[in-house]
């Protein structure tokens, strides 16, 4: 999985200030998922946004491909202590869902939702001002489902769990509601700099 030589002696300066402490690059792409892969058809797929229990807005997948599209590339930094560089994405930033849904941020935290129950806490100012997006292609094809497919949630900065797979909505929360792994001894935020692995690092 590590690429030997690649992440040891003779790695560049500017390659090495791009790995946070405790990681290793690898070129390969790991899959990585709590259960079974769900198939989400596009033609069932459907987005929503809620504000707590309630939802504002929703978009079928050719409305939300008709949103603004962007591209992102970015380093990826799973805890699982894989990092990949110059990952190459496109799909909607969540700036631009929340500007066509007309929605001020009602509060400071969100909740991701996939199709397979996931769920992942991240505050909103980590998805907003150009930081995050809703992918639906990886390396200029569609997103394969077994990386989320179609369509995830793409939060480089963080670690790679709270990039949610299968993504079905996201749900503004009064307070920071840790999600599935957050509730099973991850970190409540998981920055990869500060080696956020796990509850109270
Ligand atoms: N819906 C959903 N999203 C998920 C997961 C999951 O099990 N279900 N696993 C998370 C974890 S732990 C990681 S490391 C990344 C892995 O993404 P990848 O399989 O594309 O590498 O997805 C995250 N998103
Ligand atoms: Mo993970």
């Amino acid at each position: 999985m590590t690429t030997r030589g690649f992440t040891g002696r003779g790695q560049s300066p500017e390659i090495k200030d791009r790995v946070p402490p405790g990681q290793s690059l690898t070129e390969d792409f790991p899959v990585l998922s709590a259960g079974p892969t769900p198939r989400v058809l596009t033609e069932d797929w459907k987005f929503t946004l809620k504000v707590g229990p309630k939802p504002v807005i929703s978009w079928n997948w050719d409305e939300f491909n008709a949103l603004p599209q962007t591209k992102l590339t970015r380093d990826i930094h799973c805890v699982t202590a894989w990092s990949k560089l110059d990952t190459h994405w496109q799909g909607v930033l969540i700036d631009d869902i929340l500007a066509e849904a007309n929605l001020e941020p009602p509060t400071d935290f969100l909740l991701a939702h996939g199709y397979d129950g996931y769920t992942t806490n991240v505050p909103v100012k980590d998805l907003t001002g150009g930081r995050a997006m809703i992918a639906t292609s990886y390396d200029g094809k569609p997103l394969t489902a077994d990386h989320g497919g179609p369509a995830r949630l793409l939060v480089p900065h963080l670690y790679f769990w709270k990039s949610a797979k299968w993504i079905n909505g996201l749900q503004f929360t009064a307070r920071d509601e840790p999600g599935f792994w957050e509730l099973r001894g991850y970190h409540i935020y998981g920055d990869p700099w500060r080696e956020q692995r796990y509850t109270g690092d």
